[in-house]
């Protein structure tokens, strides 16, 4: 091991002694059974009704028949998570651009404006639309010069949760965040209506520490996972009520990736697909979706427990960021001699995760200017031990009056703790 290894040691890596004892979650599952459903808000699948986190919805005009928008793709400086920026190519200011929001039957008009240093187009994935509108350049259309602005022209004729990207230079537009997501309500509502509408779009980054711009050379080693275009902490909560039926229309456009996306708590059924709705008859309970890179999954569910919910990609590398990647693996090492040598260098050091990277987040080491700890974030108990592709579902009995920056408030007894001796002994366990 040379020097630079025992620094890269001392600053990276963990103590891990702290995880904390772990036990089955409170049982209130029945306790809520019953919860009555919401009607205090219109329940009604509309244009207006669809929320993108983090993101904006494209503003329409209606010019005669035909709805008219306009989309900048331009480089633009780009916040990931407080204290982590980085230049990504966007449209209109942003990644994931604006979601496009209609109806079924509404003919769209979309300007683009190319402010890149190259080339784009637009692909409008999963429409059905003219050929020559398809957006992929050489096959369908010529690319869109830097500088100039043109346009896009094409009938909504199908509802459903569908995507747009650019189809020029692809490994690099897409990997750099030329990236959105288009919502068509269906003219004549159908199924039942939904309390809330939301889009998330999963996209995975390799922005290592210190660079200005992501790679979009990357193939494997993505270290920043993100929700419409943020990492944990930076990711906005998702806020329903208990009883609300709740629509998620996850969208994936990372490069390489698919994401198997976790909820807790409770049970959905994909409704949909970029592809159209999935029959009553076709669907089954899931907890996680997997998302695969180039698709949408429409999901529905009704919460009813409340509280602080998580929602994750379930792959343990895309809830880290560019802290906790490439690290040397030191697990079950005994390093007391590497700690004395060490010490010589650096006064007080000494190799750290061996124990596991449990305590990492609580002990909040400092990072290298803009980029983002490891994981971490501060939560009602203690360290939330969690970055990257992560957000919280927050279940409120009353989320209009709900102080949604605050932490659910557990009832006494509802939450896990140390085991009392005696109840160990009554029911025969012996640690
Ligand atoms: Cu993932």
């Amino acid at each position: 091991m040379d020097r630079r290894s025992l620094l890269r040691f001392a600053g990276l890596a963990a103590l891990g002694s702290a995880l904390p004892l772990s036990a089955s979650e409170p049982d209130t599952a029945s306790r809520r059974a019953g919860a009555r459903r919401r009607t205090s808000r219109p329940a009604r699948s509309s244009v207006g009704s669809v929320v993108t986190p983090n993101g904006s919805t494209l503003p329409l005009h209606r010019s005669g028949h035909v709805l008219v928008g306009h989309l900048v793709a331009a480089e633009t400086e780009h916040e990931f998570a407080p204290g982590l920026t980085a230049l990504v190519w966007g449209y209109n200011g942003g990644t994931p651009g604006p979601t496009i929001e209609a109806t079924e039957g509404d003919r769209l008009r979309i300007y683009v404006t190319n402010r890149l240093p190259e080339p784009t187009t637009v692909h409008w994935h999963g429409l059905v639309l003219p050929n020559g509108m398809d957006g992929v350049s050489g096959l369908n259309q010529a690319p869109i010069p830097v500088g100039e602005t043109w346009v896009y022209e094409l009938d909504l004729h199908r509802p459903g949760t569908f995507m747009y990207h650019s189809h020029y230079d692809e490994m690099t537009q897409v990997a750099l965040g030329l990236v959105g997501m288009i919502v068509v309500h269906p003219r004549v509502p159908k199924g039942p209506p939904v309390d809330r509408d939301f889009v998330l779009m999963t996209h995975e980054w390799s922005l290592p520490v210190g660079a200005r711009r992501p790679d979009p050379g990357a193939m494997s080693d993505f270290n920043l996972l993100t929700f419409n275009g943020k990492a944990y902490p930076g990711t906005a909560p998702l806020v329903v009520g208990t009883g609300e039926r709740v629509r998620i229309r996850i969208g994936n456009l990372s490069p390489m990736d698919h994401h198997p996306i976790h909820l807790h708590g409770l049970s959905f059924e994909v409704t949909g697909t970029d592809g159209g709705d999935v029959p009553p008859s076709a669907r089954w309970p899931e907890t996680t979706v997997l998302v695969p890179t180039g698709s949408a999954r429409v999901i529905e569910l009704v919460p009813t427990e409340p509280g602080d919910w998580a929602v994750h990609c379930h792959m343990t590398h895309h809830v880290m960021t560019q802290m906790g990647h490439g690290l040397p693996n030191v697990l079950g090492a005994d390093l007391a001699s590497v700690d004395e040598r060490l010490s010589r260098l650096v006064p007080g050091a000494m190799v750290m995760g061996t124990t596991g990277m449990g305590g990492m987040g609580e002990m909040e080491m400092p990072v290298p200017p803009n980029s983002l700890p490891m994981k971490g974030a501060h939560g009602p108990f203690g360290t939330i031990d969690r970055g990257g592709m992560f957000t919280v579902l927050k279940v409120r009995d009353d989320p209009a009056s709900a102080d949604t920056d605050g932490w659910f408030r557990h009832s006494e007894g509802t939450v896990a703790g140390p085991a009392d001796a005696a109840r160990l002994a009554e029911d025969g366990i012996v640690p």
